[in-house]
């Protein structure tokens, strides 16, 4: 099913558009399956109502372990790195990794858990997070990570909407030479869930931690109690497989649902293809399974795949930033797939890390998460892949569950800061604010997708009716992907950014309502307005307006109050980069604020405001410019 030369992408995208079913029907036989499907894809897009390999019956577990015990059992699946180089690296095989997923698929029944239940996961880049995301899978429960840098506000909202019963959690986690107490962070969350009977607490950082007598129980206790045998539950190919919550334009993230079969399909076709995986080869992707692309190239797609896959608990700077490199030398790592702001960053520190690293197993190089600019493409390609190893700039998003736009390595003419063509299945098309198809090449417009893919969300979970609205509603028969781009005279895409309210920093989607709410939560706060600006290494920085009438001694102190208020409503990652005291917003007459103008003050760009003449006020914006310039 690899693709291996760019006539072989042309030939499969025209049948995968002239033949979806035919198409999507062959690369799922190289899956396994426990019962055939009946009808491989229904589908409208007003409900919309999205249906892949209806009929079929599976296990995602099987695919990804079971699979390759016969052939492959003592290949590695795992190698996992730790934080502190000192430590010992670990690497489970095929076998291991399946006779763990099967332990702890037992602890997870013995505590309650069964098909259809919903289980949070919160824990550290450890080897067990994996194993917790396989082990609910195996059993059929759905699981919901939640990324360690979430807020016990963040995480208890998370797992009410989705009423969760078990959370799977650990004493705490190292990220560079901080440590993050996540059971405590858990025990504040759990006040205010009732839904949740059992947490299972993996030893880890070994932090005092306290643990509630019915409740919480000891991973290591609890798998003593199972032995490792564990038939996988049959799953029907649309059942669902996990939650992952992601933000968008209004204040409350949304429970993005992925289902057994096309997730699957199209987590493993896509990791094989765009990468162009070799048996054998070391495939490192540095991004945290808190997210969607650990979710999908950490865990589900290598696996599916047989691939050894690196799992990296730390950060690219500590103990140093030459980590990556080390860690690309010690594993041999083949393909490292990584984030723009990663790249920045290693960038910044000149060549002196490089310095006698050996990065000669480098055959593939990947990006993902943000635009990535020309200056970090070009340093990425010359530096680390020394000319030789093709980039794979990778367009997606959470809910399309794995790569939609992106060169497929070895066979895909890249160009800079260009994420290309279409894989095979997808069907992009620009339209402009009417909803009007853009044709032709060397145009703009809001990037849509027409048909459907299997990897594709299917609902948001506990409110059907906002996936519509959210993705389907803006323009007719059309998903949604709320971002810009650019179609060039070549025909390649190139994705420009969001064009709403959402912004993306570091490659994590932060919604502006998100952190004006969390902002307007501290008492001082009347109203507060959040745009993004340029960020050299983060991307886009995160930018407050904000009214605070009656401040009581030094702005300095009421910032770091804020930005308090913001860390425990959301978590760290939410922080504002800057912040501007105002006496007032710009508004319209109706009450609505301009971030037009807001953002052109952000990036100090106050040359052409445009027209400010529907201003409430306009004599504010003087003001707002005039402190900007002094921040
Ligand atoms: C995988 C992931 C999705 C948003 C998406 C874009 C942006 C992601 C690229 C990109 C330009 C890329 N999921 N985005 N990849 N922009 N080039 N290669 O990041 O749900 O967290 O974010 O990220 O704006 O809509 S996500």
């Amino acid at each position: 099913m690899q693709i291996t030369s760019f006539k072989q992408y042309e030939e499969d995208y025209k049948k995968s558009v002239e033949n979806p079913e035919q198409f999507w029907g062959e690369v799922a036989q190289n899956f396994q399956w426990r019962k055939p499907w009946f009808k491989v894809l229904s589908w409208n897009f007003n409900e919309p109502n999205i249906k892949w390999f209806e009929g079929a019956k599976l296990n995602i577990t099987e695919n990804c372990l079971d699979r390759h015990l016969a052939t492959n059992g003592d290949k590695p699946a795992i190698v996992w790195e730790p934080n502190n180089p000192e430590e010992e690296s670990v690497t489970y095989t095929y076998k291991m990794l399946h006779e763990r997923v099967c332990r702890f698929a037992n602890v997870l029944k013995r505590n309650g858990a069964k098909k259809g239940d919903r289980i949070c996961i919160y824990m550290p880049m450890v080897p067990e997070l994996a194993i917790a995301v396989l082990a609910c899978a195996r059993i059929g429960a759905v699981h919901s990570v939640i990324f360690g840098g979430f807020s016990a506000k963040s995480i208890a909202d998370r797992i009410n909407d989705s009423q969760c019963k078990v959370v799977i959690t650990a004493d705490g986690s190292y990220r560079g030479n901080k440590q993050i107490p996540l059971k405590d962070v858990i025990d504040d969350a759990l006040i205010g869930c009732p839904t949740v009977a059992k947490c299972i607490v993996l030893t880890h950082i070994r932090t005092p931690v306290s643990m509630l007598k019915g409740r919480d129980v000891w991973w290591e206790d609890e798998v003593k109690h199972v032995n490792d045998i564990c038939e996988a539950e049959e799953m029907d190919a649309e059942d669902m497989l996990f939650i992952l919550y992601t933000s968008g334009s209004t204040g409350k993230p949304k429970g993005v649902v992925h289902t057994c079969g096309g997730y699957m399909v199209y987590a493993g076709y896509t990791f094989s293809n765009v990468f162009n995986y070799q048996p054998g080869e070391v495939y490192f992707c540095t991004a945290d399974i808190g997210w969607i692309t650990g979710h999908s190239y950490i865990v589900y797609g290598p696996l599916s795949q047989g691939a050894t896959s690196v799992l990296f608990e730390g950060i690219p700077t500590y103990p140093s930033p030459s980590r990556f490199w080390d860690i690309v030398e010690k594993h041999k790592v083949n393909t490292l797939y990584t984030a723009p702001t990663a790249i920045r960053s290693l960038m910044s520190f000149g060549e002196e890390p490089l310095n006698g690293k050996d990065l000669s197993s480098i055959r593939v190089l990947g990006s993902v998460g943000e635009p990535i600019n020309e200056e970090a493409w070009h340093w990425f390609d010359e530096k680390i892949g020394h000319g030789k190893a093709p980039i794979v700039d990778t367009w997606w998003q959470t809910e399309t569950g794995g790569i939609m736009i992106s060169p497929i390595a070895t066979v895909t003419p890249t160009k800079p800061s260009f994420a290309t063509l279409p894989l095979p299945g997808i069907q992009p098309i620009l339209v402009d604010e009417n909803g009007n198809e853009i044709e032709g090449n060397g145009v703009m417009g809001n990037l849509c997708i027409k048909f459907p893919w299997p990897g594709m969300l299917r609902t948001t979970y506990g409110d059907h009716e906002r996936c519509k609205q959210t993705y389907f509603s803006t323009y007719e028969n059309l998903y949604f992907t709320g971002d810009g781009c650019l179609r060039d005279e070549d025909g390649y895409y190139r994705i420009t950014g969001r064009v709403d309210d959402v912004l993306n920093v570091s490659g994590h989607r932060i919604g502006t309502a998100e952190v004006e709410n969390a902002i307007n939560m501290h008492a001082g706060v009347v109203e507060s307005a959040v745009v993004g600006y340029p960020h050299d290494v983060k991307g886009q920085g995160i930018y407050a307006f904000v009214i605070y009438p009656e401040m009581h001694g030094e702005a300095e102190l009421s910032k770091k109050d804020i930005l308090q208020t913001v860390t425990r409503v959301i978590g760290a990652i939410a922080k504002p980069d800057k912040i501007l005291f105002v006496s007032g917003l710009p508004k319209t007459r109706s009450g609505k604020i301009m971030r037009r103008i807001l953002r052109k003050i952000a990036e100090g760009d106050t040359t052409n405001l445009g027209d400010t003449s529907t201003l409430l006020d306009p004599g504010v914006v003087e003001e707002i410019i005039a402190a900007a310039k002094k921040l």
